[in-house]
């Protein structure tokens, strides 16, 4: 714990690469002589699967701030990395069912901490169910494997609100509950989560995963899940004052806003394993109908306007819950939340005006 405090301490100094690091050398060498205990320095070595997703894109740069670029492997099938990912850090291509290859890598870079975040969300999931189990499920597998082999120091995987389905209760969802989806990308995530907490009880295996609601961005464009209308409706409402929602006014769902995310994901990774007890929580920032997005959006832009046409992605937000119970997470490791609705829809429309005004300087 000591040696993660110092190396937060000397990465947030306002100096920065050989002057952090040296002042970090300097920090621990004076603890060590202090104590005159032996320390184990050990910074981690990250390997994050899925790097140039919705979340990956965001999470790599503030892993690389944290931790030093070095030691923060992206890796994604994509051959053409943007230029943030490549020139921050090493950027590796990795299709997550290659299990020789995932192997090579942990090798090649001594990983300690895999963040895995490659996987299909629901809406793809639907169409190519087979397909979803695969991927989320047998690299998840190779992952845990690969993890006791290699005496990982912690995993992270995101489970998702999708994990619940109609039989559980649907507001204020607790955290222990009926888990019964009827979705294919549900069903991975169910089972994902009792692989975790398997490999924990029998391994002593470190994973922590988060149950994610619909997760709002404005930097990378999300594909393929349900909740995708909440962040599709910002991009539509800059471009054309207008957009077609694909489930009704009334659908409420469970939202967060990325920069929440991001701590969150932080702050569960670096929290104190004997004050948890559990290894999967429920995580909330607010909660909103389709309609209440457009009321707070037209606050800002007043002649936008959307209609509703719900498509087969409404049956798979009728099977989630509109709200759930984070508050496992709010006492075992502190969590907060910044965001709510208003904040969120602010930052998002400010963030990406900005972005379309550099685009397009006429507009
Ligand atoms: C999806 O809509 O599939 C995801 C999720 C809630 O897990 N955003």
């Amino acid at each position: 714990m000591i040696t993660t405090f110092l190396w937060n301490a000397t990465l947030d100094h306002p100096l920065n690469g050989y002057s952090a690091k040296f002042l970090w050398l300097f920090m621990t060498h004076w603890y060590y002589h202090l104590t005159n205990s032996s320390v184990e320095i050990t910074v981690p070595k990250i390997l994050v699967t899925g790097a140039l997703g919705q979340i990956g894109s965001e999470l790599v740069p503030m892993l690389r701030k944290k931790y030093g670029n070095e030691n923060v492997i992206a890796t994604d099938i994509r051959p053409n990395p943007p230029i943030f990912i490549t020139n921050t850090g090493i950027y590796e291509i990795l299709d997550v069912l290659d299990d020789a290859r995932l192997e090579e890598l942990i090798q090649k870079y001594e990983i300690t901490h895999v963040y895995h975040l490659a996987g299909i969300l629901s809406a793809t999931g639907e169409k190519f169910p087979q397909k979803a189990w695969d991927l989320n499920i047998n690299s998840l597998f190779s992952v845990l494997e690969l993890g006791r082999k290699y005496g990982f120091k912690r995993i992270f995987w995101p489970s998702s609100i999708a994990a619940f389905g109609p039989t559980t209760p649907k507001d204020n969802t607790p955290n222990d509950t009926i888990l019964q989806p009827n979705t294919m990308y549900g069903v991975t995530k169910v089972s994902g989560e009792l692989l975790l907490e398997y490999y924990w009880y029998k391994y002593g295996l470190d994973t922590r995963c988060m149950r994610l609601p619909g997760i709002i961005s404005s930097e990378t464009p999300c594909g393929g899940g349900t909740t995708d209308y909440a962040v599709e409706i910002f991009y539509e409402a800059i471009k054309h004052k207008k957009y077609t929602c694909f489930v009704g006014p009334e659908t409420k769902l469970p939202m967060m806003y990325m920069p929440d995310l991001l701590n969150s994901i932080m702050m569960l990774m670096e929290a104190d394993n004997s004050k948890l007890k559990h290894h999967v929580f429920n995580i909330t920032a607010m909660s909103f109908t389709a309609q209440e997005l457009v009321s707070e959006i037209q606050k800002h832009i007043p002649d936008f306007t959307a209609e509703y046409k719900p498509d087969f992605r409404q049956s798979i937000a009728d099977s989630w819950p509109r709200s759930i119970d984070d508050s496992a997470a709010r006492e075992e490791w502190g969590w907060k939340h910044e965001f709510g609705l208003q904040e969120m829809t602010k930052d998002m429309i400010e963030k990406l005006e900005k972005k379309t005004k550099i685009l397009n300087p006429k507009r």
